[in-house]
């Protein structure tokens, strides 16, 4: 290890948009050559490479998810290797925790377990090196582009913490579409000692009106969460943010916490579907919680909020949070994709031993392609597991 932790000094002095040739140089330990970092692009569906071209001077193409090996690193977050022209082509996962960012493509001649070990734990210092240079300079945000984004969604990306996150068997998982046009969805999560805090949001509107409600209820709600307020008061400790400054306008939320250590799942909701949990490869039945108000409408301390409903999780239950954009999505012959089909897709999805990542993207994907790849709404989804303590 201590080779690696020499990159992360030197990665010190080095230009932050240069850490593949800090990468490169890692790659050299094991005789690796032609490095290429792959990030994933904000839909999720292409590995976008860097270099463009390799030093011999053939170019490096985007990777797509579905159908490459680089894909299938990066939906497997697990080492491949392939023969190519008498040497071996490998892919390492690049990820953080369970933030999954993209995969490392190297060429070596001969691959031993120690080597394995070795490129495994240069994806993860690959994963580090982007996250912090990330934070100053531009040039990973815009790897990850396909297209150009609109104002409204850089100011939600920004908002957004990281999409994954997994501890001691707990994960929590968050996508949103459309990638670059993101209005008023959101979400958030914090795991602070055994308690994971979570919530999701959806402003009324589109665009960049929205998107400004959604960055104060977010900030709204890291707030209450971070002054210590508990969950049943936490909703209108938020409204009184939310109806105060915006007047007339509305912000639908789920927000809840899972005690990791035993599985108490406890949400309250305003305005906002109820979360969908998945036992043994079926859904429970819906809960029975009585029909809420979003947050603002001018309805400051005019409401009594609903106590929080409460279900035990059993080790491997899955729960999974939606905006009414996921199930109001409609085909282009007008049909609805309706929280049954939701269900239908999660079951089958999860039935695939994917980790939970994986089935959310594939979830999100499942719902743009009902609609043609068009999105007349945002589209939010968060999935949690809960392995057990
Ligand atoms: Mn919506």
């Amino acid at each position: 290890m201590h080779a690696l932790a020499r990159l992360l000094r030197d990665a010190q002095h080095t230009p932050p948009d240069d850490v593949v040739s800090l990468l490169a140089e890692g790659a050299r330990l094991i005789g690796g050559r032609d490095l290429v970092l792959y990030l994933i692009d904000y839909e999720q569906q292409v590995l976008q490479p860097t270099p463009e071209r390799l030093d011999g001077g053939s170019p490096v193409l985007p990777a797509s998810v579905h159908g490459t090996m680089a894909g299938r690193c990066f939906s497997t977050q697990s080492l491949l290797e392939a023969p190519q022209d008498g040497s071996t082509q490998v892919w390492v996962p690049v990820s953080e925790r369970a933030e999954r960012l993209g995969v490392l493509g190297l060429t070596v001649d001969v691959l031993d377990e120690s080597d394995r070990g070795l490129a495994e734990e240069l994806g993860l210092v690959a994963a580090l090196l982007v996250l912090a240079s990330a934070s100053y300079c531009d040039r990973f945000h815009l790897q990850r582009r396909r297209q150009d984004m609109d104002l409204a969604a850089e100011m939600q990306w920004a908002l957004l913490p990281p999409l994954t996150f997994s501890c001691g068997g707990t994960t929590v998982a968050g996508l949103l579409e459309p990638a670059y046009e993101v209005g008023g969805d959101c979400f958030d999560y914090a795991l602070n000692g055994s308690t994971l805090s979570f919530a999701v949001f959806d402003a009324m509107g589109h665009g960049l009106p929205s998107s400004v409600i959604a960055g104060l209820a977010v900030n709204a709600y890291r707030h209450a969460r971070r002054s210590g307020v508990q969950l049943d008061r936490l909703l209108s400790s938020m409204e009184a943010a939310v109806a105060g400054l915006m007047g007339d306008t509305f912000v639908t939320a789920v927000a809840g916490e899972l005690d990791v250590r035993t599985g108490t799942l406890r949400w309250v909701s305003g305005g906002h579907p109820s979360p969908l949990v998945l036992r043994g490869g079926s859904p429970l039945p819906d809960p029975d919680v009585p029909g809420s108000l979003p947050l603002g409408l001018g309805l400051l301390g005019r409401t009594e909020r609903a106590e929080p409903t409460e279900l035990s999780l059993q080790p491997g239950d899955r729960v999974l949070l939606y905006t009414d954009g996921v199930v109001e999505a409609r085909s282009p012959e007008g049909e609805e994709f309706g929280s049954d089909r939701l269900a239908d897709v999660f079951v089958r999805e999860s039935g695939s031993g994917l980790l939970p990542s994986e089935v959310l993207r594939r979830l999100v994907h499942g719902c743009l392609e009902f609609q043609g790849g068009r999105l007349r709404d945002d589209a939010t989804l968060l999935l949690l597991e809960w392995a057990g303590p």
